[in-house]
């Protein structure tokens, strides 16, 4: 994965590489951004999208074709089978004209070592610690995907659930589509304490437009018993407060890509509808063009001007 953070150096904005943590872009150093020049093809650096930098191709397993179904169908966002029509539609008509540079912000929250920061890492790093290292204040990664053809970026905020570190990871909260609560099914006060992560969630932002997600964590240390008498509890709440509920272990990976794959999913289908919402006329985005003939560039329409020489 490419990992990246958007920083000032010098006239340029510049794409890291593996760069962990939204304090870090202060401390680039010129070799580091050396290295990622060398790995990158030739030229690239210096090509901008709308005032961001361009990336390489989507990985070929970040390829969502299909709507990816829900995890239970009594606790899901929508049962539909399929991607919205008009969104199908529009982004068919897209595939050789011209699309948005689009991404959701989310947000993931929970009670301290429910297994937040190893979620994340299990799906963009394909890791895992055992050792827990607590996060302070956030962190942060760039998930990028081609959903229906048009590419579509995550941005991952992983926030720390200690209680010293809660102000200062609350900051990143604002602005956020998606929501991910995280608790722990081997710990039933972890559950108890989502109502308290998603109010503080949504004090920052619009509750009408938030996604939101209810994650059950850990389930690899979970008898079949035990999980299913947390997963009634879990489901209920996730209904009540319209949460979609899933459960995961990052320890084998159980269902961490299909949950990523479904909030990818969610998360542009309602990006493109209030899109086309907001503009009947116009289309989606209208800002990038993607270059028929290569499809790992993507040549800016407007603003020339801005970009890296
Ligand atoms: N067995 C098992 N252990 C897990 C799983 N996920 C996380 N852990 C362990 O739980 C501990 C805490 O994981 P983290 O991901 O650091 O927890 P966190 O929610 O990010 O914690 P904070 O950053 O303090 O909020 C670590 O020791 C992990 O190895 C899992 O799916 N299965
Ligand atoms: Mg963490």
């Amino acid at each position: 994965m490419l990992t990246f953070f958007f920083t000032k150096h010098g006239k340029r904005e510049l794409p890291l590489c593996g760069a962990r943590g939204v304090f870090s872009g202060s401390k680039i150093e010129e070799d580091h951004l050396e290295s990622l020049r060398r790995r990158l093809p030739r030229g690239l650096m210096s090509l901008r999208v709308s005032g961001m930098s361009v990336f390489p191709p989507v990985r070929r397993d970040r390829v969502i074709a299909q709507l990816p179904q829900a995890f239970r169908k009594e606790a899901a966002l929508h049962i539909t089978e399929e991607f919205n029509n008009k969104v199908r539609m529009a982004c068919k008509e897209q595939r050789t004209g011209t699309v948005g540079f689009k991404i959701s912000k989310v947000i993931v929250v929970g009670d301290l070592a429910v297994g937040k920061t190893c979620l994340i890492n299990r799906f963009c790093k394909d890791a895992f610690d055992k050792n827990y290292k607590a996060t302070i204040g956030v962190d942060f990664e760039m998930e990028r995907f081609e959903v229906l053809g048009v590419p579509f970026s995550l941005q991952l905020w992983d926030t720390a659930g200690q209680e010293r570190f809660k102000c200062i990871a609350s900051t990143y909260y604002r602005g956020a589509q998606v929501v991910i609560i995280a608790f722990d099914v081997n710990d039933i006060a972890s559950l108890g304490h989502a109502k308290q992560w998603l109010e503080d969630a949504l004090k920052e932002n619009d509750p009408t437009s938030v996604q939101l997600f209810l994650v059950g964590t850990k389930k690899d240390l979970s008898s079949p018993a035990q999980y299913s008498r947390i997963e009634q509890d879990a489901m209920k709440f996730a209904r009540e407060i319209h949460a979609e509920y899933w459960a995961v272990s990052s320890l084998t990976g159980e269902n961490v890509k299909e949950f990523f794959f479904r909030v990818a999913a969610l998360a542009f289908e309602t990006n493109v509808l209030a899109e086309l919402e907001k503009s009947g006329s116009r289309q989606i985005g209208d800002v990038v063009r993607i270059n028929s003939t290569s499809s790992n560039l993507y040549a800016t329409k407007k603003k020339q001007a801005n970009c890296c020489q």
